[in-house]
């Protein structure tokens, strides 16, 4: 089937009375929720009754609250308090079902179901498939479908895609950024999307804790493999002692994806009895297969998995998989002894003691 002809056949499922649920992904982002928000505004606009479900009962991160400002509905409902049959579910920025989360139980009990979706190797779960892994964001998709539908397009539709493709782009600085998003963002400007405002909204409106995490991150980065993969992590007890909600952790791996050189970035978060790990690649370091071979999946340049365990042992267990992958030379594996005793040293001369010791991961046998 053409894209023209699979654009067609995803806009006919829209007729007027239509009951349609969408879902994004759990830990909604910018593209899950901007994709949700500017699909909902098409599907009214058709004449369909929409419900904007959350992926469970966590809110929407309180940074995309000010899209209520552009007139969007940020009415997102938790799966349990939802229990109609929806005739259409829609799941936006996610290829494997599980990410539904608890929205899994609507999914189920939908009439017929379609994603919309943007990630590699995608499971076929769903009756329809809307699916560019050459898209930058599923928000690039739903400009397309809002284009070829032939409603008009509102400034709250292209500000909520704007916030899809500004994020998922990291501020049009990743590598999916190419002469498609830069005119698809200007057609969105265009229709009334203001760069400077969103842009600020989602970027420059940080609290002093969450820039003190970013030190606490800074503070402990490492070397995994010297020169090339740089890591670093986070306690649950720095998010409680900063108060910083557990949503706000964009900023720590796009620090470490900074470091000159670094080919890939992993952020350890602790997670309860289990360590979220994240992944940003650059370069032809392939990300996605290192999660999916932990059971996690993702794009090329932006992974992630569960890891059950402590954050020492997740950082033993990757740097195990990448001496088996070649990147990491038997030779040259980072002294972490020596590393931490650095830090300790300069700890000392700044005068700070009361900063925690660094966990020791256990040399290889
Ligand atoms: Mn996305």
């Amino acid at each position: 089937m053409s894209r023209e002809q699979t654009i067609q056949t995803v806009l006919g499922l829209f007729g007027p009375g239509t009951k349609v649920a969408l879902a994004g992904h759990i830990n909604p982002d910018g593209d899950s929720i901007g994709s949700m928000l500017a699909l909902a505004e098409l599907l009214k606009a058709r004449g369909c009754q929409v419900v904007k479900l959350l992926p469970n009962d966590q809110a929407v991160p309180a940074v995309y609250g000010f899209m209520g400002e552009y007139g969007l509905a940020l009415d997102f409902v938790p799966p349990a308090q939802y229990h109609e049959d929806p005739d259409l579910f829609i799941a936006l920025d996610l290829s494997q079902s599980y990410r539904l989360d608890q929205a899994g139980a609507v999914f189920a009990r939908s009439k017929k179901s379609l994603v919309i979706d943007h990630h590699p190797n995608p499971d076929d779960f769903s009756d329809y498939m809307l699916h560019d892994e050459t898209a930058a964001a599923v928000g690039l998709l739903v400009w397309e479908l809002i284009g070829s539908s032939g409603e008009k397009t509102t400034l709250a539709m292209a500000s909520a895609c704007y916030l899809a493709l500004l994020t998922d782009t990291g501020r049009f600085s990743f590598q999916n950024t190419n002469a498609q998003v830069l005119a698809a963002a200007a057609e969105m400007t265009a229709a009334g999307a203001d760069p400077a405002s969103i842009s600020q909204a989602v970027y420059d409106t940080r609290s002093l804790g969450s820039l003190k995490l970013d030190a606490r991150l800074v503070e402990r980065m490492e070397y995994l493999v010297p020169d090339k993969v740089v890591y670093s992590w986070v306690y649950e007890d720095d998010f409680a002692e900063l108060g910083v909600a557990l949503d706000d952790t964009e900023s720590l791996i796009n620090l470490l994806r900074s470091v000159a050189g670094a080919e890939l970035a992993i952020l350890l978060r602790e997670d309860g009895i289990q360590v979220r790990v994240n992944l940003r690649a650059r370069g032809s370091y392939n990300a996605s297969k290192l999660a999916s071979d932990h059971g996690g999946g993702g794009h090329q340049a932006a992974a992630g998995f569960n890891f059950a365990g402590t954050i020492p042992e997740a950082a033993t267990a990757i740097r195990h998989y990448l001496e088996s992958e070649g990147i990491l030379a038997a030779d040259s594996r980072p002294n972490f002894k020596d590393s931490q005793h650095a830090q300790a040293v300069s700890s000392d001369r700044d005068g700070h003691n009361e900063r925690p010791v660094p966990p020791a991961l256990s040399q290889p046998g």
